[in-house]
Parts: structure tokens; sequence; C-alpha cells
């Protein structure tokens, strides 16, 4: 883990193809913490596409014990055996391998490799953990058959699973058992995966649409049977979808998921062998939120979907990561869109995913960690998974749809796995593929892998009274020195009666009475003229977000505020109440930090815009909620040169204090109107209405006055699910109001349920009212541990991501406490410190007092012994 020479940056240009290729896999466990000796048969020829003759397998953690080749034992100079290597030179055309390791799951706390959690046996081997538990050519271009035996006592780990199909089990001697596993596809090693550990299952027999029967299982530990309900149905519905929406079939006769309480991010695709994260299995009403819920059901699609996309095509090296990951979250994003059903569903779905790369993408892009979808270089593969190459992987792909048609996208898909199933490829076939489908150049589109940053698309627009003209004219700019993109913008045209026109676009093929038209923006600049238009529109540009760009236009209020009421695009007209605010906000924040936070005002004009969609009962209330909730801090941090996080916290406080204050009694309406009575159900409308009346209650806290915190704290004595239940919490105590008790009794009746002491501390660590000195209290906790990424996250990252006005406490003591646990938490969990490294990303765009603290603090992380992990984060910082 330690690196002992500075880091290495490994690039995209330098692939080479392996010397050798991996035929088939024979692994023997015997499992024990301490000490598992690993058996591994393996069977390798010459690469014909490669160069050479050296076997080049990688290694690290691991112990050797032996090592024979074509059933010759090596000795010490046979072979040269580095920190991370073990090289054979000159080895024959056809080898058999058999190497004996040992290693210590018990020790090892980075939850990469084979690891010990609550006492049970896990793997986690994506991207290079394979390595942790056997020597073996880890990369993703060697595919191999897999058979997997697994030896262990039989008391203590009952459940013996592996990939694919279970061939044998029986008893052993000493107390022990044993599972014999074989895959019948080709997998690179990342897609390994055991368990062996003492757990229960919830599993069903299902129909697939050829009619063949398949085992569904879902393991967690003894007294958690009851909230696994949500995450079965959720991978019945995956399976259905992805027969039904990609003609594509669960190829293995049996699909396990496994729920593990340590684990560094959300799941793992293995092959029939999903590990999950908790947060994403377990739910049940009493303990599970609507987005807890949603989670779980886009998590197990997500991993479920990943069998053709990633799995079966998998990548031919790391750089290619979104050639899976962003592919897998868009059709994860579609699955959850489908699940919904209805349009304005979808498009609170779509508002979802904007949100997300405002607050978390556009900033990764604007700063050092700021990497192309398909990066061309990292130091460590971990720092990686990262919002671009999940998030706006997932928009490179949706824009193939957007400029395809549904129907030519799915033509591209099957082209995709009629070339390239059981292969290892790259971003490239991906696109040739979608290309060639449907008789397109696609070559252009190729800059939305090779290029970082977000292109900023400007607008402008005249309009022709006497030709009837009205012309858009785009132009784009992403960073100095490149090319233009190519970007799908989709555009509408409003009328004064705020109906759509229909639209006739010059030089343009399109159906006639189209009120939505996908313009494709290739050039620098570019006029877009549409003819026969009686009045002066209202432009609605990048309609449904078409692409993942920033896009520039002067809108008048009074054109915004069209939109706001008429757009019949939800997207933009979210979009434009967004705008609307962040006007606002980003004027009462240049007030604050000049002159204080006495006299703020904000203009009737928008509150009574909030005040038209708040009451507006024909619209959905999922949407409502989404159009009434303020941009973020952190995503009004965005928009400044020099941020000022106090002064935006005070503005924004100011805001949601004078809208809660003057539109109390429309508030208190909505809260009553909408109730959920009855049994809860996490369905989407439910949800919805539940958002919409706990985004109420806190704008009624944001000034609350007894009758509300009254209203609040009988919300939390009777509320029957913990949407109801945490949302009144959080409101109490994020108002600031005593809430010592609340707290208390939240704690005592979840004690025992750890993804809920979870949310305990997560609420706690982000109320503006926490400052660093109560979260260091909060540490002393007998619950808090660092050793747990979900405990971890939930307490400090909370803190440093989202509580921003203390954390960037003009003292710099939190800078400090960053420091501090970044270099603890390296020292257990490389992974997880480098994520908590990430809160400093943006550290040159504070005040120049700030930013010295923040430097200081990064300087003193850097000075110390770390791994590749927090270093890569650090040095880019600093550069
Ligand atoms: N492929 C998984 C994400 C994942 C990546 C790395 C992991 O451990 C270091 C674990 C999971 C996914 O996209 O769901
Ligand atoms: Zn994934």
């Amino acid at each position: 883990m330690r690196t002992d020479s500075s880091p290495t940056t490994i690039y995209r240009k330098d692939y080479t193809p392996p010397a050798y290729l991996v035929d088939t896999v024979e692994l023997g466990f015997d499992l024990a913490p301490a000490s598992t000796v690993v058996a591994n048969r393996i069977t390798l020829r010459r690469n014909p596409d490669a160069a050479g003759s050296d076997i080049v397998l990688h290694g690290e953690e691991i112990e050797l014990v032996q090592l024979r080749l074509n059933g010759q034992l090596l000795g010490e100079g046979d072979y040269e055996l580095s920190a991370a290597t073990l090289t054979i030179r000159n080895a024959p055309a056809e080898v058999v391998l058999e190497i004996e390791t040992v290693c210590a799951p018990v020790e090892n706390t980075s939850l990469s490799g084979l690891y010990v959690s609550n006492g049970n046996f896990f793997t986690q081997c994506e991207a290079e953990g394979f390595r942790r538990i056997t020597f073996f050519p880890d990369r993703p271009d060697v595919m191999a058959k897999y058979t997997v035996m697994l030896r262990a006592n039989k008391e203590q780990y009952p459940v013996l699973l592996s990939n694919g199909n279970l061939i044998e089990q029986g008893d052993l001697d000493d107390g022990r058992h044993y599972a014999k596993w074989e895959d019948p596809f080709k997998k690179p090693s990342y897609l390994f995966a055991l368990v062996a550990a003492k757990l229960v299952c919830q599993e069903e027999q299902f129909k697939l649409a050829d009619g063949r029967d398949v085992l569904l299982q879902v393991w967690v530990e003894d007294g958690n049977l009851d909230k696994t309900d949500y995450a079965m149905q959720s991978l019945k519905n995956s399976i259905r979808w992805d027969e039904e929406r990609f003609g594509l079939e669960l190829d293995l006769d049996r699909f396990m998921i496994v729920a593990v309480g340590d684990f560094n991010m959300g799941a793992m695709e293995n092959k029939g062998l999903n590990i999950f994260n908790t947060k994403f299995v377990l739910a049940n009403p009493r303990t599970a939120t609507d987005i807890d819920f949603a989670g779980i059901e886009a998590v197990v699609g997500h991993e479920y979907f990943h069998n053709w996309t990633g799995n079966r095509v998998t990548c031919r090296d790391w750089f290619q990561l979104s050639l899976k990951e962003g592919l897998t979250v868009f059709r994860d994003q579609e699955f959850s869109a489908d699940m919904i059903g209805t349009d304005t569903g979808r498009a609170v779905t779509r508002i979802d995913q904007v949100r997300t790369l405002r607050q978390a993408q556009f900033p990764e892009d604007a700063g050092p960690m700021s990497h192309p979808v398909r990066p061309d270089s990292f130091v460590e593969i971990n720092n990686f998974y990262t919002v671009t190459v999940y998030e706006k992987g997932a928009e490179v792909v949706r824009m193939y749809q957007t400029l395809l048609g549904r129907d030519g996208f799915r033509k591209g898909m099957d082209l995709y796995f009629d070339r390239h199933d059981g292969q290892a490829v790259a971003c490239d076939d991906f696109r040739a593929a979608m290309a060639d489908a449907n008789g397109r150049d696609l070559t252009q589109f190729e800059r939305w892998y090779s290029q970082a940053g977000t292109p900023v698309v400007t607008a402008r627009t005249r309009y022709d009274a006497v030709k009837r003209n009205f012309d858009i004219i785009l132009s784009q700019r992403g960073k100095p020195g490149q090319l233009p993109f190519h970007i799908p913008v989709a555009v509408g045209l409003l009328g004064a009666d705020g109906k759509d026109l229909p639209l006739t676009l010059e030089h343009g093929k399109h159906a006639k009475g189209a009120t939505t038209l996908v313009l494709e923006l290739t050039e620098q600049e570019q006029i877009f003229r549409f003819r026969e238009v009686d009045e002066r529109p209202t432009p609605s540009i990048l309609r449904d977000f078409s692409a993942p760009v920033i896009l520039e236009h002067d809108y008048t209020d009074d054109e915004l505020l069209h939109l706001f009421n008429h757009d019949s695009d939800p997207v933009n007209r979210w979009e434009a109440g967004q705008r609307l605010a962040m006007e606002r906000l980003l004027k009462l924040t240049a007030q604050v930090a000049a002159h204080g936070a006495a006299n703020l005002k904000l203009d009737q004009t928008f509150i009574n815009a909030m005040r038209t969609v708040l009451s507006d009962e024909s619209l959905d209330p999922a949407f409502r909620e989404l159009a009434l909730i303020l941009p973020s801090e952190t995503i009004i941090a965005e928009q400044m040169d020099v941020v000022d996080p106090q002064a935006i916290h005070t503005a924004r406080q100011f805001m949601r204090h004078t809208i809660g204050t003057v539109l109390k009694a429309e508030l208190l309406a909505q809260y009553h109107a909408n109730q959920t009575p009855g049994e809860y159900s996490p369905d989407a409308a439910s949800a919805g209405k539940r958002a919409l009346k706990n985004l109420c209650l806190s704008y009624l806290l944001a000034a609350p006055e007894a009758a509300e915190l009254q209203l609040a704290q009988q919300q939390f004595d009777n509320a029957t699910n913990m949407t109801d239940r945490s949302a009144a919490l959080v409101s109490l105590i994020h108002s600031g109001t005593d809430n010592g008790p609340h707290l208390q009794a939240f704690y005592d009746d979840f004690a025992n349920e750890a993804l809920v002491v979870d949310k305990w501390f997560a609420m706690q660590a982000s109320a503006p009212t926490t400052n660093v000195a109560a979260v260091r209290k909060l540490m002393q906790h007998p619950a808090f541990t660092l050793k747990n990424p979900n405990r971890a996250r939930s307490l400090i990252f909370n803190f440093t991501n989202a509580n921003p006005s203390q954390f960037h406490a003009a003292d710099g003591s939190a800078y400090e406490f960053w420091a501090e646990f970044v270099i603890k938490l390296d020292a257990i969990n490389p992974q997880v410190a480098a994520r908590l490294a990430r809160a400093m990303d943006r550290w040159r765009r504070y005040a120049p007092a700030l930013q010295a603290k923040m430097k200081q603090a990064l300087e003193k992380v850097a000075a110390r012994q770390l791994s590749n992990d927090v270093a890569e984060v650090i040095t880019k910082a600093l550069a």
C-alpha cells in the first residue's frame, strides 16, 4: 500500500496487448482470517497479437509460497519478484503455472482484495484487487474461464459463494466444508468474487422471457431478511426491463446479490455474484427513506445491467472505464425513468441528473482533477471512478440517443453486441457501432471522449418581423486550444400564450408540426433560422438538458417567468426557475459580502413565481418540490470568481427565511394537502408528495415559530416511515432549535440499525449549526469508527462536503481537521482517504485568507508518506 518510490503515471498511449493470454484459472481457497492459502493453477499461451515471451503477473501484499511452471518447481533464480510484479522471462509458448500464496484477510483494512467484514469473508477486485489475492495478469483484456474451490469452517462460514454455477459441495474433516463453483463465461479478473459467510437469503425462481427458470437470491446477515423485498423486486424489474428495452437476457442459471457492511463504493457487478454495500440493499419503511429506496432500485439495476455492458463486453484497459460505466449509468437512468412511467416522472429523474452534474461533475471538470471521460493518464485508477467517468459518461451516451433517436440507439447497441460479445474493447468501438449501425459519421463526436471541461454554449437570437424569421445563433467554447464539439441542442419556441409554436427550420429535415428540434452544433458558431414565425417567441434552449454544457443566454426576467410558467419541457421549466433564483442569490451574496446581512430584500416577482408553482395542483408534486429548491451553496459558489462561503450561506438562508415567512399560508396548505396516509409505499407519486410536504416543512422551519416547531415535532413523533421521521428531525436540527431530546430518541430507536445510525451522524454533520468542535465531539461517540467507510463518510464527508459555511470557518480549524483525517484514513483505507482529499479541490477559488489556510492544510498532508491514491489528489491540487 505504501509507496516507497514516487508514484508513477500511466498513459493511455502506452497501451500494449499482453504477451500471454490466460485460458483457464483454477483457484483453491483455504479460508482463515489470519492466513488464507490460495492455490492458483492457470493455463497461459502466447498472444498471437503481441510480441515478447515474458510472463508478467501482478501481485501485492501476498506472500509467494511455491511456484511451478509446467510441473517444474521454480527456484528464486527462475523468476523476478518485485513489490508489485512477478516476471518469468523467456517462457515457453504454452504454460501451466501453479502458484501458491498466502494472504491475511483480517489485516486488510483497505477493503480491496480479500477481506473480513463482521467476521465474514468478501472480495472486491475492481479495479486491481485480484492481485492482492493471487499472482495474475490483473488487467481487463485478459479474459479467462474460472473454476473456484472454497474450503472453510462450516459452522463459522456456512455459506460459500463464487461466480457462476455451484457444481459440487460437501463436508471435509475438522468441521470444514467445501463448495466448487464454475463460471461458464470468460471474464477479466476484476469480476472475480467470493463470499464465505454466515448469511441468510431471500430467494425466488424467476422465469426469463425465453422461458428459462433462474434462481435469484439476496443474501444478508441474519435479522435483515425483513429488508430485502425491495432489492429482490428491483432485480426482477431490472431483468424484465433489459429484456424488453434492449433484448438482453440473463445468461446464468443463478444470480446472487450479497450485502456487506464494509464496502468502499456502492456495489460491484462481479459475474453472477454482485456484492453490495448494505446501503443499496437493505430497506423497509421503518429504516429507509424514499431516496434510499430509489437508490436501491438504481444500483440493483446498474449492477445487473453491467452483466452485458461491462461483463459480456468489457474494457480493454482502465482508460476505457466509461465504456462500461457511462453506458451502464445511462441504462440505469433510463430504467429508473421507465419504472415511473410518466412523462413528468421521467423529467423529474432528468432534473435530478442535471442537479448531480452541476453539484459534482462541473466542479470536478473545472478543478485540478479535471479529466476527459476517457482519461489520458492516471497514477491510481481508483481515483478515476469519478462523476466525470460515470455521470458525464452517461451524458455522452445519452447524446447518441438524442442524435440517433431511440431506435437508432438500439440498432447501435445491437451491433455493438454482435461485434464485441466476449471481447475487451475501447470507447471508440462503441462509437463505431453507433455510427455504422446508423450510417452516420460520428468522427467529431470523439471529442467528447478526449477533451475535458464543460463546454460553454452561447445563444443569441434575432427576430425579423417582416420576413417572419427567427434566428438562433449558437456558439461554443471549450478550454483553450480545444476543437469544437458535436453538440445536440434541443430547442423549442414559445408563443406569447405560452404554447409551443410549430417549427420550420430552414435547411432542416423534420416532421411537420414538430415543436422540439435537435439542432446539431458542430462548428464554433452556427446560425439556425426558423421560418414562418409570426411573433417574437421565447426560446427554450437545451430542452431536456440535451448536452452536458453551460448555456449562456441573456434571458430577461419576463422571459424566464414565461418559461417558468409555461414551458412544455419540464426540465427547462425548472431551469428557468433556477436561473431566476440564481440571479437573486448572486446579488444577495454580493450585498452580504459588501454590506452585511442587514437590509436584504427579495422581490415580489420572484416570490409570486414561487407561490404560483407551489400552489399549482395541476403540477406533479415531485416537480413542484424540485422547482422550489434553491440552487445549493456549492452550485452558487461555482458561479462566483471569488467564493465567500459565509456570504453565500447568509444570502441563501435569507431567501429561505423570506419564502418561509411570506408564503407561510401556502406552505402550510401544501404541507397538509400532500400527506400520504395509509400504508407506506415508495412509489414515485407517493415519494413526490412526501418530498414536497417535507420541503414545505423545511421552509416553515427556516423561520420557525412555536406552531411550526410543533408541527415538526408531531411529524417526528407520529411518523410511520423513515422518510417523514428523518425529514422532521433534519428540519428541527437544521433550524437550530433545541434538538437534544429528538436526536436522542432517534438514536435510541435505531441504535442497532447501522444505516440509520449513519443518517444520525450525517444529519448532524451537515447542520449549519455544527462546527468542527461539534464534529470532533461526535467522533467520540461509541458508535463512531473510521474503519467503516459508510460511518466515516456519514460524519466526516457530510461535514467537509455538505456543510460549507462551517467547513470554511474563518480560522481554518476545519481545514486542519480535514488534514488530520486524510492522514488517519490513509493509513486505514487509501481509497476512502483519497475521496476525502478531494474536498479541497476548489481551494484556489476562495478568498485569499481562506486560500492560504487551505494551502497550508494541503501542504501538511503532502509532507507525509502517502498512498498513491492520496498522493495523486494532493499533488494535483497543489500543482
Ligand atoms: N464497478 C462498480 C464500481 C466499483 C468500483 C470499484 C470498487 O472498488 C474499488 C467497487 C465498486 C460499479 O460501477 O458499480
Ligand atoms: Zn458501474
